[in-house]
């Protein structure tokens, strides 16, 4: 019987493996010790990790949020900037135009360019003299010419203004002719001196004698105001008569003349939407606009209650040019209040200030909209960040206004009395505070799931951004942060364990496939050491565990072979043994041992089936004397033939055997006494008739007397008395003179 192995046994079996729970041991130590030096050295480095990222990712979105809203303001401010010069560029450009018109009108009034101005009046009229003098000359008489031309010049005026007229006088000094004066013809005017010592009448005199022409400055009654003046004037010699004539400006006049050209140009001038230019004397009084020409604006303020003209005048007085911003109503019937941009530029000649403004509140407008869409870009950015598990960001501004939080119950509402109950403090003022210094605020809060309990350890981050006056805040609950590196670390263990289990099944499957097999021989060869030698193993692998399975097989089988051959050999043995035990080693016969229990079983076999069975019993004759005359040897020889003779004379299932030195029996079942008497005779015959020629080379002739007897199934109690009776017989035999034989039929039959 051959062994079959099958899995589940062996499954079974590895648990008892030594082998097994050694390499699994071995396994199981190896994945522990690699799970430890996770925990113990890894996961602390993990947990550290995390807990930086964390706080760098808290930190990282607050800058993302600083950035963004740094980067808009910017833009805003750089948007605001960019439009405001685009606004300042304009208003400076299209004043300093305005401007320029004005210094030409200026440069005009100046006294140097006033010659020109003076003396081409000058020479006009004394052209016009001249014509008329010599158109009429000869028609009128020297006095009557004179006269004509006094009263021409008496009435003539330069231009609509008092100011412009002619005088004459001679080259006395004498004033023959003053348009205005009249107290002062014929007087003599030589020795009169203007308030600051000039003799303008010498000069006058002399600036015609050396030049024939010329200018002359003094000052001079202005008959408009009655003022002593500056004053320039243009003299020239009438060489007719020996007069001089001589006309002049004041320089008031021609400041104002020059002044109502330009004020009569800038209040009409008007450019993009109706935008205008002002122009103010240095007291605040407007002295151009279009509807508030004459205003002293000296106390006006706007809605903030900034002064409006005073710092523009400063500005412009102080630099020379400027800018400055305040609120103003768009038109005379409208009074909402306009952010206003106001360039100002002085013209300190004229003691004034001349600028143009314009309205920026379209920049505050797109301002104002761009800073909408950032609130609601970072509104959502802020909604869907979360700092740890349920930690946030808000904004606030520098008055305690939330600006935008993700609890719409705080979103929009003032913060700035919320006390900060572990402390007792605002925590308004605590966050303003560590915006200052570290940036970084440790407070007790309260959290979502579980309000009004201050009791969790919070940490904010807090950035200000000076441009918007924001404040913007990181926060987050602390222990949130080692939420994260926990749910790692048990993502480790549970990798660790599968990794366990894994490897453990892995490794029970891999060795149970290499061990199963080792553990089966090993059984197999406990099982051929118990001596069952048929055991085989059907192990067929083309490894090193397939050959030791092979000669394992092949190692039995030498065995039992062995074995096998061993006990044939045994029994052959045995047999022979048996064998020389129950015969007489000379002849081959059965000796009497063996007869006697053979006899003793046939006897009753026949007993019980009632069928026939004969004995005979046979002696050599003279045995004796053969042995004495031939010697023991051929002694030897003689019984070795008469044996070879009862061999010849039975049938296979007769039992002949050695009874005794030269005494042999014979049992023939199935044989009547008449049918073994017919065998004696014929044994007897045929020894009679034998001769045996010894190695001497003697003929030696030998007799035998049989006894012959038959089972009788009645009274015979055993073959013991069969015998005798046949023994009996022989006896008669020998005594009736051997070679013989003689048949015994029992009690009965006697
Ligand atoms: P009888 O039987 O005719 O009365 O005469 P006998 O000479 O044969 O007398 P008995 O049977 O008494 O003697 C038997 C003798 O046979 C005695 C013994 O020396 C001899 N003898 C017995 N066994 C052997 C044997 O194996 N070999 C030889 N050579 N002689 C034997
Ligand atoms: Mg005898
Ligand atoms: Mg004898």
């Amino acid at each position: 019987m051959k062994t079959r192995v099958f899995i589940a046994k062996g499954r079974y079996k590895m648990l008892k493996s030594k082998i097994f729970l050694k390499a699994m041991f071995i396994v199981a130590s190896v994945i522990i010790a690699y799970t430890l030096v996770i925990s113990l050295f890894a996961i602390p480095k993990i947990d550290q990790s995390i807990q930086t990222l964390e706080e760098k990712n808290a930190k990282e979105v607050l800058n993302r949020v600083v950035t963004i809203t740094r980067n808009v303001s910017n833009d805003l401010e750089s948007f605001k900037k960019r439009s405001l010069q685009i606004h300042k560029n304009e208003l400076k450009n299209l004043t300093d135009t305005v401007w320029s018109i004005i210094q030409t009108k200026y440069e005009q009034s100046k006294p140097e360019n006033l010659h020109t101005v003076l003396k081409q009046r000058g020479e006009m009229f004394k052209k016009n003299l001249m014509h008329f003098y010599n158109s009429n000359r000869g028609s009128m008489s020297m006095p009557a010419l004179k006269d004509a031309i006094k009263n021409y010049t008496k009435i003539y005026r330069h231009d609509s203004l008092n100011t412009g007229y002619f005088w004459i006088n001679d080259f006395n000094g004498t004033m023959i002719m003053h348009p205005i004066q009249a107290n002062l013809d014929g007087k003599n005017l030589l020795h009169y001196s203007d308030p600051n010592g000039v003799y303008l009448f010498a000069d006058i005199v002399r600036t015609c004698q050396e030049r024939g022409a010329g200018i002359v400055k003094y000052q001079w009654e202005n008959p408009n105001t009655g003022i002593i003046e500056d004053k320039i004037s243009y003299v020239f010699t009438f060489e007719p008569f020996g007069w001089i004539f001589g006309t002049g400006e004041y320089y008031s006049v021609l400041k104002t003349k020059f002044q109502k050209e330009v004020i009569d140009l800038v209040s009409k001038l008007r450019y993009g939407k109706n935008n205008y230019f002002y122009i103010t004397d240095y007291n605040n009084v407007l002295i151009s606009h279009p509807y508030l020409q004459g205003s002293d604006l000296s106390q006006v303020k706007d809605v903030k209650g900034n002064y409006i003209l005073q710092p523009m005048i400063k500005i412009a007085r102080e630099k020379g040019e400027g800018f400055h911003r305040y609120w103003w109503k768009k038109n005379g019937s409208d009074n909402t209040p306009y952010e206003k941009l106001t360039y100002a530029k002085d013209f300190p000649d004229w003691k004034m200030v001349i600028g143009t403004g314009v309205y920026i509140d379209d920049i505050e407008k797109e301002v104002s909209k761009r800073k909408k869409e950032l609130m609601a870009q970072l509104q959502t950015i802020i909604k869907n960040t979360h700092i740890g598990k349920t930690g946030y960001l808000y904004i606030f501004d520098d008055k305690g206004n939330m600006l935008i939080h993700p609890n719409s119950n705080i979103n929009g509402k003032n913060f700035s009395r919320l006390e900060n109950p572990s402390k007792g403090t605002y925590i308004f003022d605590d966050l303003i505070k560590a915006s200052r210094g570290s940036k970084e605020l440790f407070y007790k809060w309260d959290k979502p799931s579980d309000k009004g309990h201050y009791v969790y350890d919070k940490v904010s981050w807090i950035e200000y951004v000076p441009e918007l006056g924001w404040y913007i805040v990181s926060s987050a609950y602390v222990d949130e942060f080692k939420t994260s590196s926990i749910e790692v670390r048990h993502f480790i263990l549970i990798l660790a364990v599968t990794i366990f289990i894994l490897s453990a099944l892995y490794s029970f499957v891999f060795l149970r496939n290499l061990l199963v097999p080792i553990t089966d021989l090993s059984h197999l060869a406990l099982k051929v050491t118990g001596g069952d030698y048929s055991v085989r193993s059907d192990l067929r692998r083309d490894d090193e565990i397939g050959v030791l399975a092979g000669e394992f097989n092949r190692m039995v089988e030498t065995i039992e072979d062995h074995i096998e051959n061993l006990d044939q050999k045994v029994q052959e043995k045995t047999q022979e043994l048996k064998h020389l035990s129950d015969t007489d080693p000379m002849t081959g016969l059965w000796n009497r041992r063996y007869f006697t229990a053979t006899a003793n079983t046939i006897w009753s076999l026949a007993q019980r089936d009632q069928t026939e069975l004969s004995v005979i019993m046979l002696d050599i004759d003279w045995f004796k004397q053969v042995n004495d005359t031939y010697g023991h040897h051929t002694g030897d020889e003689v019984i070795v033939a008469l044996a070879q003779v009862l061999k010849d004379s039975v049938r296979q299932s007769d039992l002949i055997c050695r009874f005794g030195g030269e005494e042999f029996i014979l049992l023939l079942p199935e044989t009547s006494l008449e049918g073994a008497v017919v065998i004696a005779e014929k044994i007897r015959k045929t020894i009679e008739e034998m001769r045996i020629v010894t190695e001497t080379g003697d003929p030696v002739h030998f007799t035998v007397s049989v006894g012959v007897s038959q089972m009788d199934p009645q009274h015979d109690p055993d073959i013991e008395t069969t015998i005798r009776r046949a023994d009996e017989a022989l006896y008669r035999a020998k005594e009736s003179g051997r070679n013989r034989t003689v048949s015994h039929k029992g009690s009965s039959t006697e």
